[in-house]
């Protein structure tokens, strides 16, 4: 049994819960759920994401079956991949995620049933957990796909994601008027579970916080809004490149660095979070929704071209830990 991350609002007292491995397949066709377009779209990026204004083809339910079942944390393998783990690619034109090498996981607010629905369409994924902000849901590599991730060797998570709409009204936990939660957070923890987690909002990434507990009280800091950068998430897809280096990270989009600060470490609230090597992108929060698409996701290990705009990209980085 796992409990689920960063479950609000008093749900943390409830009995523990698991997150369920979804059937897909074979279920009642679903309503149309398309997709929210963005009149604000720049002709250019509309130009190289023809998808972007495209009504989505009807949505896949993710309903819980009599077949779920309970799915283990990710393991290490014996024998970890050498050199880049393509997770997704959306070009392939498989279909869903899980027809590569994520994992879907979802779980419902207790009392409600899960509302979020999952699509493949010209390229990408769309996920939406819009239309039930406490749904959760989200993908995970496949177990024994990532395996090693030495933060002092260096490793990078690229993906490439479109957010959107994103809602998280109510998520300030610290009282300081600043949400606190995303509809679409990208964890990557390296091998000693050590990482980062980082929110996306239409207008700005920003990291989560890490620390003892957390609120209340008020100054209590674990998953509380930390350093941010105004970013257009909304704007069409782009490809992110996540480097954890060191004690560092950093996220830039086409040689561009949108955001860096140090790892947390925010092992102390348990599942997920002392799992090593551990990846995950999605909504994992009862206090947040969004829709995303999603067409790409890839883990190296190292850091592409570290002598050079590596230096630039991570002045948190101690030149004697990365090669
Ligand atoms: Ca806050
Ligand atoms: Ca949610």
């Amino acid at each position: 049994m796992f409990r689920v991350w960063k479950l609000d609002a008093g749900r943390r007292a409830a009995a523990p819960t698991v997150l369920v491995a979804i059937a897909l397949s074979g279920g009642a066709a679903a309503a149309p759920s398309p997709v929210r377009g963005d009149p604000s779209q720049g002709a250019a990026r509309a130009a190289a994401d023809p998808a972007a204004d495209q009504p989505a083809t009807p949505a896949t339910p993710i309903a819980a079956t009599p077949a779920a079942t309970e799915v283990p944390p990710p393991t290490p393998t014996a024998a970890p991949p050498s050199g880049p783990v393509v997770l997704y690619d959306g070009a392939l034109d498989t279909g869903l995620p899980d027809t590569q090498g994520l994992l879907l996981l979802s779980r419902a607010a207790a009392g409600t049933t899960l509302a979020a629905t999952q699509v493949f369409t010209t390229g990408v994924t769309v996920l939406r957990t819009s239309a039930q902000t406490s749904d959760m849901a989200g993908y995970f590599p496949k177990p024994g796909l990532v395996a090693g991730l030495d933060r002092a060797a260096g490793f990078t998570l690229r993906f490439t994601v479109h957010v959107t709409d994103e809602e998280h009204g109510a998520s300030d936990k610290n009282g300081d008027g600043v949400g606190d939660r995303a509809g679409f957070s990208v964890i990557a923890l390296a091998s000693d579970r050590r990482g980062i987690e980082l929110g996306f909002w239409r207008d700005q990434v920003w990291a989560q916080a890490d620390g003892p507990a957390e609120p209340p009280p008020n100054s209590n800091t674990l998953f509380t809004h930390a350093e941010g950068a105004p970013f257009d998430t909304g704007a069409g897809l782009v490809a992110y490149e996540l480097r954890i280096a060191g004690d560092a990270y950093a996220l830039s989009h086409a040689g561009t660095p949108i955001l860096s600060g140090p790892l947390r470490d925010y092992s102390v609230f348990g599942w997920p979070y002392n799992v090593p090597d551990f990846v995950f992108l999605g909504d994992d929060t009862s206090t947040a929704s969004a829709t995303v698409r999603l067409a790409f996701v890839s883990v190296a290990k190292g850091l592409p071209d570290a002598a050079g705009p590596a230096a630039v990209f991570l002045p948190w980085v101690n030149a004697a830990a990365t090669p």
